[in-house]
């Protein structure tokens, strides 16, 4: 009751997308519900947040030096900006993480904000304590940003429809959901959402 509320959207970039560095497979497949989300968030006038991974040339997150990962997102590139078929409002708040050579931001939580305000207090400020998260990938970006949200203590819904995961391992996805659900997150879709 009285929660203040936010939509996150985690990576919506290029190239987490089709012709993108590093494209989660069937992951324009949640543009077209993230959009009915932010209509909905619009219409209310509630806080959209977009998380972006914003990641210097060089960083240990890159297969190249010691990581995981061919180069993506990288900052100032056509890669790292947001999908243009998503409708982001010109309010939105953009937190951008993984900016440094030795941080990989997976979480959303290790991001800031334009003028380098930590996205914890970016919520505290506007007293938000209720988060509606979606986005890429469900198994790494997605995944670490709501249990982060919950250990934080703010309530968390899970967008099941507006996610898509990477899956190195089939199940990888379904593991993450699994492991977000028993840490407490709720799940929602676009016909289960009340705000
Ligand atoms: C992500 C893999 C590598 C994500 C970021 O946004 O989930 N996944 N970097």
């Amino acid at each position: 009751m009285n929660d203040r509320i936010a939509l996150i959207i985690i990576d919506l970039q290029n190239d987490f997308l089709t012709g993108g560095a590093l494209p989660v497979p069937d992951g324009d497949k949640i543009i077209p519900v993230l959009n009915e989300y932010i209509s909905l968030f619009k219409n209310r006038h509630l806080p959209i947040i977009a998380t972006r991974d914003w990641h210097p040339r060089i960083t240990k997150h890159f297969k190249q030096y010691g990581g995981l990962w061919p180069p993506h997102c990288i900052q100032n590139t056509w890669g790292a900006q947001f999908h243009p078929d998503l409708h982001l409002p010109s309010d939105i708040i953009i937190i951008s993480a993984g900016t440094t050579e030795d941080q990989e931001g997976y979480s959303g939580f290790e991001g800031v904000d334009h003028s380098g305000k930590p996205l914890i207090n970016v919520l505290k400020e506007r007293q938000i304590s209720h988060l509606f998260i979606g986005g890429l990938a469900t198994d790494y970006c997605v995944k670490a940003t709501v249990i982060q949200a919950v250990k934080f203590g703010f309530k968390v819904n899970l967008l099941t429809d507006a996610i898509m995961g990477i899956n190195l391992q089939p199940s990888d996805s379904q593991k993450a959901i699994d492991e977000m659900v028993s840490q407490g997150a709720n799940l929602s879709t676009i016909d289960t959402i009340t705000l």
